[in-house]
């Protein structure tokens, strides 16, 4: 069950008050800033006040390495009580108003009684994961082998029935749409024949996009290595788009920013794979050399800003573009609440420094071949400090000015120590 200590309404409104004059003061200053470039701070407001970001259940658990895993206290212990963290992180945020389930990880035993919990934090469920990278008690068949794309089709079978429940179990918590990442893929060369996987694959994508409700989506994540080491079956996005294609229109891609080889383009795969129709949503992280995990915009906001420059520019060409947010960290070091609100945060920053950008002024300047002040003008952008526009709307929506000091001061994580004794082995984090 989930424990009974929450931030109150007084004291997130006691935070605020003594943090309010001076960001009225910071956010009257960058108001007069943007209006001379013919930016209306309001608008920026508005449009980052409709910004969601979806929180994964397992990342409110402290991750860990194929070395270890250094638990916190007060970790949740169930799906509950990850929910009450989320819970948390949005009061304080706003920011993140959705929760991204894996199963069996977050399985409910009465998904009714999931939803309503949900609710009544103000949450509603994201897309649902599927996991078939991992052995689970009772289960007939070993994924040790691949899954999806299993040599046998009986093990491909069990996967895609997994695959089934979730959706039928993302139906019942009023979820639209599901993401499939397997850990598929090869250790040697030799081991498996290339072609032949895909075509597993693909084949066993079909029966669970044939299983896809009306109005559900189905994201592929691609992804180059890990835990295959030599080769993975849906290893980039050309693979993943070719797969999108081929199941049909409610099917595609999610762009995990971590599953990338170093210094990748991965703004320019957002374009090709918007361009293409394909772009599906999103999952945020940051990386220094593989899938690190690493809070978004810890490593590389750069990359995270021009990521949005083209979703901004997507937008701008269609009105209706709404790829799917979500946040995929491994917290190791840090409490993941304070993570995840830093993340949603640098995320939502990405976002209004792109909306910055003069897109009508650098459409000129490309046109002219003017490539430093093109670059100049994006860096302009990506250089102003949108953190009072950040912290106003966080105060306007019922938030925190300051979340992070907020949380630390609110005495939530001690609260949640002692309600929380730790439970042996219980499923949070990523070993
Ligand atoms: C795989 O590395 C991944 O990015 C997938 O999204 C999984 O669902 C998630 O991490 C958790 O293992
Ligand atoms: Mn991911």
């Amino acid at each position: 069950m989930a424990g009974t200590f929450s931030i109150t309404p007084d004291f997130l409104a006691e935070h605020n008050r003594a943090l309010r004059a001076d960001l009225e003061a910071d956010y009257a200053h960058l108001a007069k800033q943007l209006a001379r470039a013919k930016l209306d701070i309001e608008e920026l407001t508005d449009k980052l006040q409709r910004f969601a970001l979806a929180i994964p259940s397992w990342g409110v658990g402290t991750g860990g390495t194929r070395f270890a895993r250094f638990p916190g206290p007060g970790e949740p212990r169930d799906v509950f009580e990850k929910l009450a963290d989320c819970g948390t992180i949005q009061q304080l945020c706003r920011a993140t108003p959705a929760v991204s389930l894996h199963i069996p990880w977050d399985e409910p035993k009465d998904a009714g009684v999931l939803r309503a919990a949900a609710e009544a934090q103000g949450l509603r469920f994201d897309a649902m994961n599927s996991n078939t990278f991992q052995d689970q008690p009772g289960q007939k068949h070993s994924y040790k082998f691949g899954s999806l794309t299993h040599t046998d089709a009986a093990v491909r079978a069990q996967a895609i029935a997994h695959n089934l429940h979730v959706i039928e179990l993302g139906q019942r918590l009023g979820s639209t749409s599901i993401t499939v990442w397997v850990g598929d893929g090869a250790n040697f060369p030799g081991q498996a024949n290339h072609r032949a996987a895909l075509e597993r694959y693909l084949e066993s994508l079909r029966a669970i996009y044939r299983a896809l409700p009306p109005g559900w989506v189905m994201y592929l994540e691609h992804k180059l290595y890990e835990p295959a080491f030599y080769a993975t079956v849906n290893n980039d996005w050309g693979t993943s788009y070719w797969c999108a294609r081929e199941l049909g229109p409610q099917c595609r891609c999610l762009v995990d920013l971590g599953h990338h080889a170093p210094n990748t383009n991965i703004e320019m795969i957002v374009a090709r794979l918007v361009q293409l129709g394909k772009l599906g949503g999103f999952h945020f992280n940051d990386s220094k050399y593989g899938d690190d995990d690493l809070d978004s915009g810890s490593i590389n906001p750069f990359q995270l800003f021009l990521v949005f420059n083209e979703l901004v520019d997507a937008a701008q060409r269609d009105p209706a573009f709404a790829p799917a947010y979500m946040l995929d960290q491994s917290h190791n070091v840090t409490d993941p609440i304070e993570s995840l609100m830093s993340s949603a945060g640098e995320v939502q920053r990405a976002f209004a420094q792109a909306l910055l950008v003069d897109r009508a002024r650098l459409a000129e300047l490309q046109q002219q071949n003017d490539a430093l002040a093109a670059h100049r003008l994006l860096k302009q952008a990506f250089q102003t400090d949108v953190a009072p526009v950040l912290a106003m709307l966080r105060l306007r929506a019922g938030g925190a000015i300051d979340p992070l000091a907020a949380f630390r001061q609110s005495g939530y994580r001690a609260a949640k120590a002692s309600e929380r004794p730790a439970a042996a082995g219980h499923g949070s984090g990523i070993v």
